[in-house]
Protein backbone atom coordinates (compact mmCIF):
# COMPACT_ATOMS: atom_id res chain seq x y z
CA UNK A 1 0.00 0.00 0.00
CA UNK A 2 1.06 3.81 -0.83
CA UNK A 3 1.47 5.21 3.15
CA UNK A 4 1.97 8.70 1.67
CA UNK A 5 -1.03 8.88 0.16
CA UNK A 6 -2.98 7.33 2.76
CA UNK A 7 -2.29 10.00 5.23
CA UNK A 8 -2.47 12.38 3.49
CA UNK A 9 -6.24 11.64 2.36
CA UNK A 10 -6.62 10.81 6.16
CA UNK A 11 -5.12 14.17 7.54
CA UNK A 12 -7.33 16.34 4.80
CA UNK A 13 -10.85 14.70 5.95
CA UNK A 14 -9.62 15.23 9.67
CA UNK A 15 -8.47 18.67 9.05
CA UNK A 16 -12.14 19.14 7.10
CA UNK A 17 -13.86 17.85 10.54
CA UNK A 18 -11.84 20.02 12.61
CA UNK A 19 -12.70 22.83 10.81
CA UNK A 20 -16.23 21.79 10.86
CA UNK A 21 -16.60 20.90 14.63
CA UNK A 22 -14.86 23.98 16.01
CA UNK A 23 -16.42 27.33 16.87
CA UNK A 24 -15.20 30.19 13.75
CA UNK A 25 -12.62 32.48 14.69
CA UNK A 26 -15.19 35.40 14.63
CA UNK A 27 -17.00 33.88 17.08
CA UNK A 28 -17.16 35.71 20.66
CA UNK A 29 -14.54 35.53 22.25
CA UNK A 30 -12.73 36.13 19.74
CA UNK A 31 -9.52 36.10 20.74
CA UNK A 32 -9.91 32.42 22.42
CA UNK A 33 -11.18 30.89 19.16
CA UNK A 34 -8.26 32.80 17.09
CA UNK A 35 -6.47 30.97 19.19
CA UNK A 36 -7.78 27.85 19.35
CA UNK A 37 -8.09 27.77 15.32
CA UNK A 38 -4.26 28.92 15.49
CA UNK A 39 -3.20 26.36 17.62
CA UNK A 40 -4.73 23.12 15.65
CA UNK A 41 -4.20 24.22 12.19
CA UNK A 42 -0.46 25.39 12.89
CA UNK A 43 0.84 22.19 11.17
CA UNK A 44 0.78 18.58 13.14
CA UNK A 45 0.91 15.01 11.61
CA UNK A 46 -2.36 14.52 12.95
CA UNK A 47 -1.38 10.93 13.54
CA UNK A 48 -3.02 10.12 16.58
CA UNK A 49 -6.62 10.67 14.56
CA UNK A 50 -4.98 9.01 11.65
CA UNK A 51 -4.40 5.90 14.02
CA UNK A 52 -8.34 6.22 15.29
CA UNK A 53 -9.32 5.90 11.40
CA UNK A 54 -7.30 3.02 10.91
CA UNK A 55 -8.46 1.08 13.85
CA UNK A 56 -11.80 1.35 12.92
CA UNK A 57 -11.39 0.42 9.48
CA UNK A 58 -8.75 -2.74 10.56
CA UNK A 59 -11.53 -4.38 12.73
CA UNK A 60 -13.93 -3.82 9.50
CA UNK A 61 -15.86 -0.81 10.28
CA UNK A 62 -16.37 2.38 8.26
CA UNK A 63 -13.57 5.32 9.40
CA UNK A 64 -16.37 7.48 9.21
CA UNK A 65 -17.67 6.09 12.64
CA UNK A 66 -14.97 6.99 14.68
CA UNK A 67 -14.27 10.83 13.07
CA UNK A 68 -15.74 12.82 16.20
CA UNK A 69 -13.64 10.57 18.75
CA UNK A 70 -10.72 10.83 16.42
CA UNK A 71 -11.12 14.61 16.30
CA UNK A 72 -11.68 15.00 19.82
CA UNK A 73 -8.04 13.21 20.44
CA UNK A 74 -6.23 15.66 18.51
CA UNK A 75 -7.98 18.41 20.49
CA UNK A 76 -6.46 16.31 23.32
CA UNK A 77 -2.89 15.97 22.04
CA UNK A 78 -2.96 20.17 21.25
CA UNK A 79 -3.69 21.18 24.53
CA UNK A 80 -0.99 18.73 25.84
CA UNK A 81 1.51 20.37 23.53
CA UNK A 82 0.41 23.88 24.21
CA UNK A 83 0.63 23.51 28.17
CA UNK A 84 3.94 21.55 27.37
CA UNK A 85 5.01 24.62 25.59
CA UNK A 86 4.14 26.78 28.83
CA UNK A 87 7.30 28.68 30.68
CA UNK A 88 6.11 26.50 33.28
CA UNK A 89 6.69 23.65 31.88
CA UNK A 90 9.26 23.00 29.33
CA UNK A 91 9.21 26.58 28.11
CA UNK A 92 9.33 26.47 24.56
CA UNK A 93 8.82 29.44 21.83
CA UNK A 94 8.30 27.48 19.27
CA UNK A 95 5.83 24.83 17.93
CA UNK A 96 5.68 23.06 14.65
CA UNK A 97 8.05 25.94 13.35
CA UNK A 98 6.21 28.59 14.54
CA UNK A 99 5.80 30.85 17.79
CA UNK A 100 3.92 28.78 20.19
CA UNK A 101 0.57 29.75 21.69
CA UNK A 102 1.44 31.37 24.26
CA UNK A 103 4.51 33.50 22.05
CA UNK A 104 1.34 34.20 19.58
CA UNK A 105 -1.31 34.97 22.31
CA UNK A 106 -0.10 35.25 25.82
CA UNK A 107 0.07 33.31 28.58
CA UNK A 108 -3.28 33.37 29.83
CA UNK A 109 -5.08 32.72 26.80
CA UNK A 110 -2.55 29.33 25.85
CA UNK A 111 -3.46 28.28 29.36
CA UNK A 112 -7.33 28.90 28.63
CA UNK A 113 -7.01 27.50 25.12
CA UNK A 114 -5.57 24.15 26.58
CA UNK A 115 -8.45 24.21 29.02
CA UNK A 116 -10.96 24.61 26.47
CA UNK A 117 -9.83 22.10 23.72
CA UNK A 118 -9.73 19.43 26.62
CA UNK A 119 -13.27 20.00 27.71
CA UNK A 120 -14.23 20.67 23.70
CA UNK A 121 -12.89 17.02 22.78
CA UNK A 122 -15.62 15.66 25.62
CA UNK A 123 -18.53 18.05 24.36
CA UNK A 124 -17.32 16.49 20.80
CA UNK A 125 -17.50 13.02 21.66
CA UNK A 126 -20.70 13.41 23.64
CA UNK A 127 -22.55 14.91 20.30
CA UNK A 128 -24.45 12.96 17.69
CA UNK A 129 -23.45 13.47 14.20
CA UNK A 130 -25.57 13.59 11.44
CA UNK A 131 -25.45 10.64 9.81
CA UNK A 132 -23.97 8.47 12.28
CA UNK A 133 -25.35 6.69 15.14
CA UNK A 134 -23.08 4.89 18.07
CA UNK A 135 -24.43 3.28 20.78
CA UNK A 136 -24.10 5.10 24.33
CA UNK A 137 -22.50 2.30 26.06
CA UNK A 138 -19.88 2.53 23.57
CA UNK A 139 -19.78 6.54 23.93
CA UNK A 140 -19.49 5.99 27.82
CA UNK A 141 -16.55 3.25 27.43
CA UNK A 142 -14.40 5.52 25.49
CA UNK A 143 -15.19 8.69 27.59
CA UNK A 144 -13.64 6.54 30.19
CA UNK A 145 -11.21 5.27 28.41
CA UNK A 146 -9.13 8.85 27.18
CA UNK A 147 -10.40 10.31 30.54
CA UNK A 148 -8.12 7.62 32.47
CA UNK A 149 -5.68 7.80 29.53
CA UNK A 150 -4.89 11.47 30.22
CA UNK A 151 -5.63 12.19 33.76
CA UNK A 152 -3.45 11.84 36.93
CA UNK A 153 -2.80 8.21 35.80
CA UNK A 154 -2.17 8.63 31.85
CA UNK A 155 -0.78 11.63 30.02
CA UNK A 156 -0.50 14.49 33.68
CA UNK A 157 0.83 12.07 35.75
CA UNK A 158 3.55 11.01 32.76
CA UNK A 159 4.19 14.69 32.69
CA UNK A 160 4.86 15.29 36.75
CA UNK A 161 7.16 12.23 36.42
CA UNK A 162 9.06 13.90 33.34
CA UNK A 163 8.90 17.43 35.12
CA UNK A 164 10.10 15.99 38.44
CA UNK A 165 13.11 13.23 36.78
CA UNK A 166 14.87 16.66 35.35
CA UNK A 167 18.27 16.29 36.46
CA UNK A 168 18.26 12.93 37.46
CA UNK A 169 19.80 9.87 36.35
CA UNK A 170 16.56 7.37 35.88
CA UNK A 171 16.52 3.70 35.92
CA UNK A 172 15.50 2.70 32.49
CA UNK A 173 11.90 1.18 34.26
CA UNK A 174 11.11 4.51 35.77
CA UNK A 175 12.25 5.84 31.96
CA UNK A 176 9.66 3.92 30.63
CA UNK A 177 6.78 4.23 32.86
CA UNK A 178 7.54 8.01 32.20
CA UNK A 179 7.05 7.88 28.42
CA UNK A 180 4.45 4.84 29.08
CA UNK A 181 1.94 7.29 30.60
CA UNK A 182 3.35 10.89 29.12
CA UNK A 183 3.32 9.66 25.67
CA UNK A 184 1.91 6.00 24.79
CA UNK A 185 -0.92 6.03 26.59
CA UNK A 186 -3.20 8.87 24.08
CA UNK A 187 -1.55 6.72 21.28
CA UNK A 188 -3.05 3.73 23.00
CA UNK A 189 -6.24 5.14 23.71
CA UNK A 190 -6.36 6.54 19.86
CA UNK A 191 -6.35 3.08 18.57
CA UNK A 192 -8.26 1.22 21.23
CA UNK A 193 -11.27 4.04 20.79
CA UNK A 194 -11.06 3.53 16.76
CA UNK A 195 -11.59 -0.40 17.29
CA UNK A 196 -14.25 0.32 19.69
CA UNK A 197 -16.21 2.21 17.48
CA UNK A 198 -15.09 -0.06 14.28
CA UNK A 199 -17.33 -2.71 16.56
CA UNK A 200 -14.09 -4.63 17.16
CA UNK A 201 -14.58 -7.82 19.66
CA UNK A 202 -12.67 -7.88 22.92
CA UNK A 203 -9.98 -9.88 21.77
CA UNK A 204 -8.94 -7.74 18.53
CA UNK A 205 -9.36 -4.40 21.50
CA UNK A 206 -6.32 -6.17 23.65
CA UNK A 207 -4.40 -7.23 20.73
CA UNK A 208 -5.10 -2.76 19.10
CA UNK A 209 -3.89 -2.12 22.85
CA UNK A 210 -0.78 -4.42 22.86
CA UNK A 211 -0.28 -2.63 18.94
CA UNK A 212 -1.09 1.13 20.19
CA UNK A 213 1.24 0.75 23.78
CA UNK A 214 4.17 -0.93 21.22
CA UNK A 215 3.67 1.94 18.45
CA UNK A 216 3.21 4.76 21.51
CA UNK A 217 6.88 3.91 23.03
CA UNK A 218 8.48 3.23 19.92
CA UNK A 219 7.20 6.97 19.00
CA UNK A 220 8.70 8.48 21.92
CA UNK A 221 11.89 6.65 21.93
CA UNK A 222 12.16 8.13 18.19
CA UNK A 223 11.39 11.22 19.33
CA UNK A 224 14.19 11.36 21.66
CA UNK A 225 16.66 10.14 19.23
CA UNK A 226 15.80 12.60 16.68
CA UNK A 227 16.23 15.12 19.42
CA UNK A 228 19.17 13.75 20.69
CA UNK A 229 21.92 16.13 18.89
CA UNK A 230 20.01 18.78 18.23
CA UNK A 231 18.48 19.51 22.09
CA UNK A 232 22.10 21.04 23.73
CA UNK A 233 19.87 22.95 26.03
CA UNK A 234 17.85 19.89 27.34
CA UNK A 235 20.69 17.48 28.11
CA UNK A 236 18.54 17.26 31.91
CA UNK A 237 15.91 15.60 30.56
CA UNK A 238 15.36 11.98 30.83
CA UNK A 239 15.66 10.34 27.50
CA UNK A 240 16.23 7.19 25.86
CA UNK A 241 19.34 7.69 24.30
CA UNK A 242 20.25 9.96 27.45
CA UNK A 243 20.37 6.76 29.34
CA UNK A 244 20.52 4.05 27.52
CA UNK A 245 22.50 5.15 24.88
CA UNK A 246 21.62 5.83 20.87
CA UNK A 247 22.58 2.42 19.90
CA UNK A 248 20.02 0.41 22.33
CA UNK A 249 17.49 3.41 21.56
CA UNK A 250 17.33 1.97 18.38
CA UNK A 251 17.29 -1.58 18.88
CA UNK A 252 14.30 -0.90 21.37
CA UNK A 253 12.39 0.99 18.89
CA UNK A 254 12.95 -2.13 16.04
CA UNK A 255 11.96 -4.67 19.20
CA UNK A 256 8.38 -2.26 19.65
CA UNK A 257 7.96 -1.83 15.71
CA UNK A 258 7.98 -5.95 15.60
CA UNK A 259 5.63 -6.37 18.79
CA UNK A 260 3.19 -3.83 17.23
CA UNK A 261 2.93 -5.66 14.38
CA UNK A 262 2.76 -9.64 15.66
CA UNK A 263 0.45 -7.85 18.15
CA UNK A 264 -1.92 -7.62 14.31
CA UNK A 265 -1.29 -11.32 13.54
CA UNK A 266 -4.83 -12.52 13.77
CA UNK A 267 -6.16 -9.17 11.28
CA UNK A 268 -6.43 -9.57 7.93
CA UNK A 269 -5.23 -7.21 5.10
CA UNK A 270 -7.83 -3.96 6.37
CA UNK A 271 -4.99 -3.83 9.57
CA UNK A 272 -2.09 -3.19 6.92
CA UNK A 273 -2.47 0.66 7.61
CA UNK A 274 -1.94 -0.17 11.16
CA UNK A 275 1.34 -2.08 10.17
CA UNK A 276 2.98 0.23 7.84
CA UNK A 277 2.14 3.05 10.30
CA UNK A 278 3.95 1.31 12.60
CA UNK A 279 7.26 0.73 10.18
CA UNK A 280 6.81 4.54 9.62
CA UNK A 281 6.98 5.44 13.15
CA UNK A 282 10.07 3.52 14.13
CA UNK A 283 11.72 5.13 10.75
CA UNK A 284 10.11 9.04 10.59
CA UNK A 285 11.70 11.95 10.34
CA UNK A 286 9.89 14.60 11.27
C1 LIG B 1 1.02 19.20 29.57
C2 LIG B 1 -0.56 17.46 30.44
C3 LIG B 1 0.58 17.80 29.61
C4 LIG B 1 1.17 16.84 28.95
C5 LIG B 1 2.25 17.05 28.00
C6 LIG B 1 2.59 15.34 25.03
C7 LIG B 1 3.31 15.92 26.17
C8 LIG B 1 2.72 15.75 27.50
C9 LIG B 1 4.42 16.63 26.00
C10 LIG B 1 5.05 16.87 24.71
C11 LIG B 1 6.50 16.67 24.84
C12 LIG B 1 6.98 15.96 23.67
C13 LIG B 1 7.54 16.79 22.57
C14 LIG B 1 6.95 14.62 23.63
C15 LIG B 1 7.44 13.86 22.50
C16 LIG B 1 6.39 13.05 21.83
C17 LIG B 1 5.39 13.97 21.29
C18 LIG B 1 4.12 13.99 22.02
C19 LIG B 1 5.66 14.69 20.22
C20 LIG B 1 4.71 15.60 19.58
O1 LIG B 1 3.74 14.86 18.88
P1 LIG B 1 3.68 14.85 17.30
O2 LIG B 1 5.05 14.58 16.72
O3 LIG B 1 3.32 16.36 17.03
O4 LIG B 1 2.58 13.95 16.88
P2 LIG B 1 2.51 17.01 15.81
O5 LIG B 1 3.07 18.41 15.73
O6 LIG B 1 2.76 16.23 14.56
O7 LIG B 1 1.08 17.00 16.22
Amino acid sequence: MDLTRYLTKKKRIIEEALDKYLPPASRRPTTLHQAIRYSIFTGGKRIRPILTLASAEAVGGRPEVALRVACAIELIHTYSLIHDDLPAMDDDDLRRGKPATHKAFGEAIAVLVGDALLTEAFRLIATEGPRVKIKAETLLKIIGDIAAACGSLGMVGGQVVDIESTGLKLKPSKLEYLHLHKTADLIRVSVTSGGRLGGGTSGQLSALSGYGKAVGLAFQITDDIQDSDTQQDKEKKATYPGILGLDRSKRRVAELTQQAVSSLQGFDEKADPLREIARYIGTRKQ
